[in-house]
């Protein structure tokens, strides 16, 4: 029996070892039934991948990518202010024809658009063309400039540099577009005026166009204080010539004397609900004593400014002041006898009050006046009354509704009119 049992022992001992190198071999045999499997997984994911690589190798392909980058790089934007307009005549001005004529009319004053491009992280380029501006025989350029911001766009950092055409940082209404604005123009002193009558004095602005050509340093996002410091030509984007004044020189852009002058702005919020300005410019003009002069003669041109914006909840009001020293010129419309090449004081200001109604209406006061002692004798100080309806019809379209008296201190003209605007921001 013992015997009998050893043997059964070994037989059982030894089927076990034949079974458990039957599994090995089993085992061995998946193994490398995986193996093959994962060696022609590998040489499809091999494959795959060369085919890949060639397609994104392909000319074709690698062009849409580096287009499509671009696109992403360059912004069009733009907007059209079209209007109907209806002037008081005053009495004796024929109907000229003219577009300035003080009569009723549909225009279009601006229609703009703008092309932003940033192809680096450091680098911006803009232009921005008017093709309705008040000289309508050409297109005219507004915004032509770059930046370069040392720390990357949008990052903050001790400044960063603009150069080429731009606003003047001066002040809060100059760099403030029309799309932003509730009044349909700028006021007298900064953007110009005439009073509508022929053959008299007509007033330039402080800041005709609103732009000239420099460098400009500007804080960048983030700083507290809205600062910014510049050298420019110093005779904006209508004047070149010795003498020349708004619009006569036939569009040619180019300095008129070596000197450049300087401008400047800081602004900064004393609450988040106040905010307060002080801007400077100096500089000097070239101007011609008579029309006809071989050579011009340095003027001290200054201009010095104030500014506030208070916003309450649902309103605002908002304020500046500008003094400035302004060449007389000789071939202005009517020349001061004896004065070109000399200064006049230039002064005026303007108090904007906006309430909203609701959140689609407001309604909005101005008051503005200009001190111009070109105009001393003639009309004296030129007040103007702004009072306007705004509707938001949608996003992007407001209707504006604005009534225009202009009062002159002296000879009053009949000059008040009536302003229906509908402008589109896109
Ligand atoms: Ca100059
Ligand atoms: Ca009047």
């Amino acid at each position: 029996m013992k015997k009998a049992a050893i043997a059964l022992c070994l037989v059982a001992i030894l089927c076990l070892g034949a079974n458990i190198a039957w599994a090995q071999n089993d085992v061995d045999a998946q193994i490398m039934q995986l193996k093959q499997q994962l060696d022609n997984l590998q040489k499809q994911i091999d494959d795959l991948q060369k085919a890949q690589s060639q397609k994104e190798t392909s000319p074709a392909v690698q062009a849409t990518i580096s287009n499509v980058a671009k696109l992403k790089k360059i912004k069009v934007s733009g907007y059209v202010q079209a209007r109907y307009e209806s002037y008081n005549t005053p009495g004796g001005v024929a109907d000229t024809g003219d577009n300035r004529a003080p009569d009723n009319r549909f225009y279009v004053r601006r229609g703009r658009f703008k092309i932003t491009g940033q192809p680096t992280n450091n680098s911006i380029g803009v232009v921005q063309l008017d093709i309705s501006g008040y000289d309508r025989t050409r297109v005219e350029s507004k915004d032509l400039y770059l930046e370069y911001h040392p720390w990357g766009v949008g990052a903050r950092a001790p400044f960063f540099l603009r150069m080429g055409q731009m606003n003047w940082p001066f002040g809060y209404v100059i760099e403030r577009s029309s799309t932003a604005r509730e009044v349909p123009e700028r006021p007298k002193v900064f953007a110009g005026t005439t009073v509508n009558l022929p053959t008299t004095p007509f007033f330039n602005g402080l800041f005709p166009g609103e732009r000239d050509k420099g460098i400009c340093m500007f804080n960048t996002e983030g700083s507290k204080a809205e600062w910014a410091m510049g050298l420019f030509n110093g005779t904006g984007t209508k004047a070149g010539d010795p003498g020349a004044s708004f619009l006569e020189n036939g569009g040619r852009f180019e300095d008129n004397n070596t000197g450049k002058v300087l401008v400047g702005r800081i602004r900064y919020p004393f609450t988040d609900n106040f905010h307060w300005g002080t801007s400077l410019y100096s500089g000097t003009q070239a101007v011609r004593t008579v029309s006809n002069a071989p050579a011009a003669v340095m003027v001290e041109q200054t201009r010095w400014g104030t500014d506030f914006q208070y916003y309450l909840h649902d309103a605002s009001i908002k304020g500046e002041y500008v003094t400035g020293k302004e060449p007389y010129y000789s071939n202005t419309t009517i020349t001061p006898n004896g004065t070109s090449g000399t200064n006049r004081t230039v002064s005026g200001w303007y108090l904007t009050g906006v309430k909203n109604i609701g959140p689609k209406h407001q309604a909005v006061a101005q008051y503005d006046v200009l001190d111009d002692k070109a105009m001393a004798t003639t009309f004296g100080k030129l007040t103007t009354w702004n009072l306007g309806f705004i509707r938001f019809l949608d996003d992007a379209t407001r209707l504006k509704l604005f009534y225009e008296i202009n009062n002159e201190e002296k000879n009053s003209v009949s000059n008040n009119g009536l302003r229906v605007e509908m402008i589109t921001v896109f």
